[in-house]
């Protein structure tokens, strides 16, 4: 495997979007199933009688509109809906050895799970099994616990309503509130943060709400790969002449030059649309920084317009009737320094009093956010920040404007409002009791990474996960891989392998799920299901292919069969109808929740219906009934990042993969090809340490403030690329790079780890 350290690396010059786009999908069918059965199952994507796309979790334009063509919901959709199966003839031929020592890509890629089976340690292999068989052992081992919080219900975000529902009441009703889940690692910042700031931890916007923006802010987070349905939202409003800031260390491509492939007329001539009017190459983890720096500028511009005899540019009306917090908010503001502002941003005070000269024009604005807010020690109060600005000029509950954090998986937003809470809330618990008739436990349950570090303790013995590859999801995989292996039993349900699946404990099943994609038959006919997307709409989901092996089961049905074993009859609730009929499930979700009226009826409507969001309508479920300004006080910074020799490192998604699933190794709109193995540094910094773009270089994990990734973490062997990134940022590809997080580097306010924030040195290879 010898290869020159720069092969795979080049600039990348078209816009994102357009032909390449089209070319990528129809190789991505190629490689997964037939171009006939592909192209017609695409054509049912995102259909009003279809199903939802498990790509992403952005809204359809009222599920009305022709086939919505995505690069990346197509890759999802063919990764689901492929011809290979990994079969127990095929899990005869490797041992669970030698499978660890393949890559994540090519694990997944021997196909759907078609069997039952539970590893064998005398033989290293995973073998088949019975559905009674498994549901029996884990009903063995969960009624063996000495306390029901020694059990953890992992959950990752593609389950729908129906089966993350049943699985939260069946946890509930064993009696834990252990829930950790892909949220603790993904928006969990805005989850804390903003029912502090507005009263509910989910986005104010509908998608309507972006043909009426006139300024649109997008921060930290890259559409053109992980939401690309939103790059048509972003074009079109490019298109009618909304500026649109972004904020991003790394130039992606999508973000500042995209051609629609919906658009015939950009196809057919080659051109496309500049997405960003203005592009702030902010620093790694310096968005408060930034943010703060803007609302200071607001607040001077207000001061010069009063001056002037005008009536101010702050919504004073708003702030009066709406707000609590202004006068702390604007103190703060008034006592930060430009210098401290400049130098945590890596934004000149120009650029910024820029931005907030587009902002104090816009009548309506919006801004969307991601990972690269949340996904930091500051995250929570990088969201807060975000809220604060809107809220100086009445940004909530007016056509146009408002906030929009950009979900991850399909239905993470849904499984959070159908009771995956580590938190338990009471009103859920009352519902649940109301329903139900049992008392749900009231303690809080365990967060992703408490539950690792429970498992790693010896406090929880025992982990289910409906979907997902925790493990690898996880920071720190020295230590988390490990926990993993000391458990007393494992169970995944899923619907492809993982290396999760791999680190086996003293007992180990692995139950095979149907995908969104497929025909969902129970006792009571074929089955729809519901999900909610970024934007809180509820809708339907029919899937139509045949299962991968008539071994195969529904989620709702894994989970009610697993819930019989173990729980009997307890509560008289009678899981076999429940699944005979989601319908009955949904009535559930309706008894215990508030707005969910007429569930099944109103599914029915085309696009489905929205869940209530207060801000919307100006109303705000906070402790004081208002909308707080949330006070970040100074400027915080890492201190190492005054050391030059120190680096901030960003983990990544290439546009090749999905979470801990590489579909391939090109990162296209980067520029890389065919690999994986590079680090993005700035020209200078790669200088400043007598380096040359292309040399191999290892990354070091540098200890904060005592809090250290397991020893000597290093990820060695990257090719070095010359990036335009800001000094003092670099980036590289999640998972490779969790070997650098310490498990205990999060934010201490939402939990949510930093992975986008993880000190670094950088040196030459040895
Ligand atoms: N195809 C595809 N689709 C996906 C996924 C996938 O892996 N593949 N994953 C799904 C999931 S679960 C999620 S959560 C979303 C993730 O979608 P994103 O939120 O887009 O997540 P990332 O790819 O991690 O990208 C984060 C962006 O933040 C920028 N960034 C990094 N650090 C900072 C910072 O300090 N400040 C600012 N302002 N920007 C920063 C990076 O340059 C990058 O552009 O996508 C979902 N959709
Ligand atoms: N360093 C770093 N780490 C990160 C991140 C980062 O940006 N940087 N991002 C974090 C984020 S935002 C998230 S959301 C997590 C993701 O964490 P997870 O959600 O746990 O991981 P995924 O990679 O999405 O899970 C993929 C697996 O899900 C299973 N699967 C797929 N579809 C289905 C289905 O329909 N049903 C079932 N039961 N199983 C299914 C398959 O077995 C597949 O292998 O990772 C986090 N980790
Ligand atoms: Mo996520």
């Amino acid at each position: 495997m010898t290869r020159s350290a720069d092969a795979g690396i080049r600039q990348y010059e078209h816009p994102a979007g357009g032909w390449d786009a089209l070319g990528a999908v129809a190789k991505a069918i190629h490689g997964q199933m037939s171009a006939v059965s592909g192209t017609r199952i695409m054509l049912r994507n995102n259909q009003p009688d279809g199903f939802d796309c498990p790509g992403c979790a952005w809204p359809d334009p009222k599920h009305t509109s022709a086939f919505e063509f995505c690069e990346n919901g197509a890759k999802a959709v063919t990764w689901e809906a492929t011809r290979k199966r990994a079969t127990p003839e095929v899990f005869q031929r490797h041992t669970v050895s030698e499978l660890l020592g393949w890559r994540d890509h090519d694990i997944e890629d021997l196909g759907r799970l078609t069997h039952p089976m539970a590893y064998d340690a005398a033989t290293d292999r995973y073998v088949q099994i019975g559905w009674d068989e498994a549901c029996a052992r884990i009903a063995k081992v969960l009624n063996a616990l000495p306390s029901p919080d020694m059990a953890e219900f992992y959950t990752s975000g593609r389950a729908s309503n129906e089966a993350a529902f049943l699985y939260q009441l069946f946890a509930r009703a064993y009696g834990t509130n252990n829930f950790p889940d892909c949220s603790n690692m993904c928006h969990e910042a805005t989850s804390v943060g903003l029912p502090q700031s507005i009263g509910i931890g989910k986005g104010t916007v509908s998608l309507e709400d972006f043909g009426h923006a006139d300024l649109i802010i997008s921060m930290g987070h890259n559409p053109g790969t992980n939401h690309p349905r939103m790059m048509t939202t972003l074009h079109a409003a490019a298109r009618r002449g909304a500026p649109i800031v972004v904020f991003n260390p790394l130039r992606e491509r999508a973000l500042e030059r995209f051609a629609a492939p919906q658009d015939p007329l950009e196809m057919a001539t080659f051109s496309a649309t500049d997405i960003a009017s203005d592009y702030l190459q902010v620093k790694v983890g310096g968005d408060a920084a930034a943010l703060k720096g803007v609302m200071k500028a607001v607040l001077a511009l207000d001061d010069d317009d009063l001056a002037a005899g005008g009536a101010g540019l702050l919504d004073r009306d708003f702030i009066a009737a709406h707000t609590q917090g202004f006068d702390a908010l604007a103190d703060d503001l008034r006592a930060t320094e430009w210098a401290d502002v400049e130098r945590a941003s890596g934004l000149s005070r120009a650029s910024l009093e820029h931005v907030a000269r587009l902002y104090c024009k816009a009548k309506a604005t919006i801004v969307a956010f991601g990972m690269g807010i949340t996904q930091h020690r500051l995250g929570t109060d990088n969201v807060q920040q975000i809220s604060n600005l809107l809220m100086l000029r009445g940004n909530y509950g007016r056509p146009g404007a408002g906030i929009c954090p950009v979900r991850g998986h399909s239905n993470v937003q849904g499984n959070r409002t159908v009771g995956i809470d580590e938190k338990a809330p009471l009103a859920l618990r009352q519902g649940i009791e109301r329903v139900y008739g049992f008392t749900p436990p009231a303690r809080p349950g365990h967060d992703a990474a408490e539950a690792v570090e429970a498992i790693e303790a010896g406090r929880s013995r025992f982990l289910m996960c409906l979907g997902g590859n925790l493990a690898v999801a996880m920071p720190d995989p020295q230590r988390t891989f490990a926990a993993l292996r000391g458990l007393e039993m494992v169970v995944h349900i899923a619907t492809k392998p993982n290396r999760s699946h791999l680190l086996t404990a003293r007992q180990s099943l692995l139950l095979p799920c149907l995908g969104r994609t497929e025909l969902d038959l129970q006792a009571g006919g074929a089955q729809s299901i519901t999900v909610e997307d970024s934007m809180s709409m509820v809708h339907a989901s029919t899937g139509r292919l045949p299962p991968p092996s008539d071994q195969v089961r529904s989620e709702p049905a894994i989970v009610a069969g697993i819930a019989k074993a173990v729980l009997g009859d307890r509560y008289g609730i009678d899981w076999d109808a429940l699944v005979a009929d989601y319908g009955r499930i949904r009535d559930g979700i309706e008894g215990v929740l508030a707005g969910f009226a007429d569930y099944n009826l109103r599914i029915r409507q085309p696009g489905g219906f929205r869940l209530p969001i207060g801000p919307a309508q100006r109303i705000w479920h906070t402790p004081s009934g208002k909308a707080q300004f949330m006070v970040m006080p100074g400027i915080q910074e890492d201190p190492r990042a005054a050391g030059a020799a120190v680096l901030t490192l960003a983990t990544l998604r290439s546009h090749d993969q999905y979470n801990t699933t590489i579909y391939g190794f090109d990162d296209r709109y980067r520029g890389i090809f065919g690999r994986r193995d590079v680090v993005f540094l700035n020209p200078d910094d790669l200088a400043a340490q007598g380096l040359a773009p292309g040399d191999r270089v290892d990354l070091e994990a540098v200890p904060f403030e005592g809090e250290a990734a397991s020893p000597g973490a290093v990820l060695r062997n990257l090719t070095a690329v010359a990036y335009d990134i800001p000094r003092g940022s670099a980036g590289a590809y999640y998972p490779e790079a969790n070997v650098l997080i310490a498990l205990s580097h999060r934010d201490p306010r939402s939990g949510t780890p930093s992975y986008k924030s993880v000190p670094v040195r950088v040196q030459r290879a040895r």
